[in-house]
């Protein structure tokens, strides 16, 4: 079929509950993708980081096949041979204490805020039901009715109340703000490393270093949302690394499956998971063999194949080939490892319509929030990868 019958078909019978580019992909491999017409482009998104081991990694395959021809799926009601050595080989790694599986991002994020609050009733002692969690403004951390009750983009909220209450949103990148919003009923701060859907913002250095150490004064959860941020994509195994600190909760995603199946992860570097008794919580999927396995393999890799210090290295090369390019378009180009945003003028017209230019060079990326273009490749790029995409980014901004 044509791509045009392919998005005919989409159109027809899909929500559309998204606008994407008319690109219909058929085959993955490392940082690239071919479309049903056989044209190959360089996927400078990663699907939203969920892609860090590159499209299709063989080892990570492997693991998958041959998971699904043993066992898929048996439910928590029965325990199974690979979740004890997936939790282990991941709090190690991590150094945590405590690990509950979930399978998307969201649910992870949904997990945290039971979790933080039955932790302010049962341990910090807060009056039932008036515990109250702390966000950033401009946050994201999913989709569901409880996260975009403390979302602060109308566009996430509209026609989706009533919400969900005992939020707080303070600026991000702003520590004194924090201290100022905490009441004894704070449970907990949640909050990205770096905002990524909220255009690659990176707070001011020590500022997680200033919101760990407030946290730990007003004994406040500091959870850290690297469902984006994690497993490399900053150039550290967790963006917290960059500035030397511990979360006491941990979210990981996404990337933690090599983008093979749905898998994420809530990490405790403290008791806050302890507060969880038999039946509290759970999920049909949760912790399934496949998607233990498959994860335990994407995180191996990423390891051995030593990706991260790849992303930290070609996210340097990358950035300063960005901010090479002579475009009066170009207002700012930011970001940490291999998330990096690049954000265009008002006058520019929207980071849309260089998306559209770009594929048509071979390059799909993604824009956020209007005038950001998101640039977040797979972490194995090679530096004449990152070279010939900077030949057609500088061509289309400079055009
Ligand atoms: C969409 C955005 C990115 C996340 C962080 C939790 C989640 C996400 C920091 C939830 C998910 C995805 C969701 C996807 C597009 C993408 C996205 F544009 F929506 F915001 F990456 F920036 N925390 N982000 O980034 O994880 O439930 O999706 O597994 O909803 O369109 P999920």
């Amino acid at each position: 079929m044509q791509p045009e019958a392919y998005i005919e078909l989409e159109n027809r019978y899909g929500s559309r509950n998204y606008n994407p580019l008319d690109v219909v992909l058929q085959r993955g491999k490392g940082v690239w993708v071919w479309d049903v017409e056989k044209r190959r482009y360089l996927d400078c998104l990663s699907a939203y980081s969920a892609v860090n081991q590159g499209h299709c990694h063989p080892k990570i395959l492997a693991a998958a096949k041959a998971q699904m021809e043993r066992l898929t799926l048996t439910s928590r009601a029965f325990r199974n041979d690979q979740m004890g050595p997936f939790f282990k080989e991941i709090c190690e790694l991590t150094r945590s204490h405590k690990v509950l599986p979930m399978n998307s991002g969201a649910e992870a994020v949904e997990t945290v805020i039971k979790a933080v609050r039955k932790w302010g009733y049962r341990v910090k002692g807060i009056p039932k039901n008036k515990a109250r969690i702390i966000v950033c403004k401009n946050n994201f951390h999913g989709r569901t009715i409880g996260i975009i009750s403390f979302s602060t983009h109308a566009r996430y909220r509209e026609g989706f109340g009533p919400f969900t209450p005992g939020f707080k949103a303070v600026p991000f990148g702003d520590a004194e703000a924090l201290e100022k919003a905490i009441t004894p009923n704070t449970a907990a701060f949640l909050v990205e490393p770096i905002q990524g859907e909220g255009g690659v913002n990176v707070p001011p250095h020590g500022y997680l270093k200033a919101v760990r150490k407030i946290c730990s004064a007003h004994k406040v959860i500091l959870v850290l949302d690297e469902i984006q941020t994690g497993l490399g994509r900053t150039g550290k195994l967790l963006a917290e690394e960059h500035e030397g600190i511990e979360a006491d909760v941990t979210l990981v995603g996404k990337a933690l499956s090599g983008g093979f199946y749905p898998i994420s992860a809530v990490l405790s570097n403290m008791e806050v998971l302890g507060v969880f008794l038999p039946g509290d919580h759970g999920s049909t999927f949760g912790g399934n063999p496949l998607a233990c396995a498959v994860a335990r393999t994407a995180v191996r890799v990423l390891i051995q194949e030593k990706m991260i210090e790849n992303a930290a290295k070609m996210g340097a090369y990358f950035m300063k080939g960005l901010k090479a390019i002579q475009s009066p378009r170009v207002k700012e180009v930011r970001g940490k490892g291999l998330m990096i945003g690049v954000e265009l003028h008002k006058k520019a017209g929207g980071a849309r319509r260089f998306c559209e230019a770009l594929m048509q060079k071979g390059i799909l990326s993604k824009e956020t929030h209007e005038d950001v273009l998101r640039l977040t490749p797979p972490l194995v790029i090679t530096k004449s990868e990152i070279d010939w995409a900077l030949e057609r980014i500088a061509s289309v901004l400079e055009g």
